[in-house]
């Protein structure tokens, strides 16, 4: 291999938010926290420390060595990470840095659920990154790199915890906090502007409301996600069949971590959510699962990425998935041919078209696309713990209000 080639090669192995400047970019705009994930030894605090410099201003890097806690089998969860912990909690809470980033070996389940408890408590994505290193699981050649000097035999016990990727609850694009914050204003706007549309008044039936009613769209829709983003994959932690397959796929693991613009062309109302329709550019196609489309509905067929979405709201008891399949319905009727009756127009940053589909079932059609920054990345969280929303049952409470 020439020098320069080498050269490339290596760069290719960098995560994308320490090379790609769109990435780079967005990762400033975004609220990160960063796991490195490896054996002792594997390179995990070169990278951790390469990615510190490209952030020098935002970043605060955080090791476990320098809190003397020496990796090992089911000592992770104990008091050893009190002090750790109390640095990182504080690092949240006074908002001194926007990318945090953890150097540890993080191979303990019961330490990583921790992690991801806080990282949603504060309203962080979480990106888990491992090093490239050939050596990463090589025990023998591990053995005189880390710093540890852990034995052949400590790290044979430690290396099954961390050959297996870790898989998340779902793969998707994370909406960057400003445009998060952007994108939450836009959805309220649209909600209040539809709301006080005539002909939007005049069909509240399906919203369980009698006409003469007023309906507050805001409270009916009081759930949100934690972080809004567009889910490429729902995996259930490996549960979901093909999801080990999609994980190793080239085009997931070049575009983890990657900065992406989503283009959003409509946002739509049902009975049960809200949410913005996307349309996925090609290099986003790539990491769109095949069957996506079909998981929700599998008697139809649509053209690929028809599903993508933006979930902002959903009404009491509604799950997240339902605004996909909503949207697919939105679809399946334009495929039929109804296009809507064009009853209303929003201005202002919601400027566009409002087409009714009946059922409750309203469409805005965009006058001018919506771009947001994203990372690609996975929601982690707790198995078996759901995800945290918010907005809660109570808010849904005197939706309807007597005129
Ligand atoms: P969403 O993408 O429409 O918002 C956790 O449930 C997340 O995974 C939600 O964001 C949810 O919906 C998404 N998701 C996608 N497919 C899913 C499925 N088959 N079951 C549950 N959630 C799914």
């Amino acid at each position: 291999m020439s020098s320069q080639a080498s050269k490339d090669h290596l760069e290719g192995q960098k995560p994308p938010l320490l090379v790609d400047d769109h990435s780079v970019a967005t990762v400033r705009d975004s609220k990160i926290l960063v796991l490195l994930r490896g054996l002792p030894g594997s390179g995990k605090t070169t990278l951790a420390k390469a990615i510190e410099q490209k952030y020098k201003d935002t970043s605060r890097l955080i090791s476990a060595d320098e809190h003397q806690i020496k990796p090992a089998v089911r000592s992770s969860s104990g008091s050893d990470y009190s002090k750790l912990d109390d640095e990182l909690t504080t690092c949240f809470e006074k908002r001194e840095a926007t990318l945090v980033i953890l150097d540890d070996t993080h191979h303990d389940r019961e330490r990583l659920d921790k992690l991801f408890d806080m990282a949603n408590m504060y309203h962080f994505a979480v990106v888990i990154l491992e090093p490239k290193t050939p050596w990463r699981l090589d025990c023998a050649q591990l053995k005189d790199r880390n710093h540890w000097k852990l034995s052949l035999e400590e790290l044979k016990n430690l290396r099954p915890t961390l050959e297996k990727e870790l898989l998340p609850l779902y793969f998707g694009w994370f909406l960057a906090k400003r445009d998060e914050d952007g994108m939450r204003k836009t959805s309220h706007e649209f909600l209040e502007q539809l709301g006080n549309l005539k002909a939007f008044k005049k069909r509240l039936l399906p919203y369980g409301c009698e006409d003469k009613q007023k309906l507050d769209l805001l409270k009916y829709f009081a759930k949100s996600p934690n972080i809004l983003h567009c889910t490429a994959k729902y995996c259930d932690y490996g549960k979901v069949l093909g999801s080990e397959e999609y994980a190793q796929q080239e085009a997931v693991k070049k575009a983890y971590s990657k900065g992406y613009t989503l283009h959003i062309s409509a946002l739509f109302a049902t009975p049960k959510t809200v949410g913005a329709q996307v349309e996925l550019q090609p290099d986003q196609l790539l990491v769109w699962p095949a069957d996506a489309e079909k998981e929700v509905m599998p008697k139809d067929t649509f053209p690929k990425g028809s599903r993508a979405h933006i979930t902002l709201g959903t009404a009491a008891d509604i799950q997240d998935v339902q605004t996909g399949i909503d949207l697919l319905e939105f679809i399946k009727l334009q495929q039929s041919g109804k296009d809507g009756e064009h009853l209303g127009d929003l201005t202002g940053a919601v400027a566009g078209k409002v087409s009714y589909y009946d059922n409750g079932m309203w469409l805005l059609n965009l006058s001018r696309k919506l771009e947001v920054k994203s990372i690609f990345s996975g929601y982690y969280g707790k198995p078996g713990v759901s995800v945290p929303l918010r907005g809660s049952k109570k808010g849904i409470l005197n939706q309807c209000q007597i005129m």
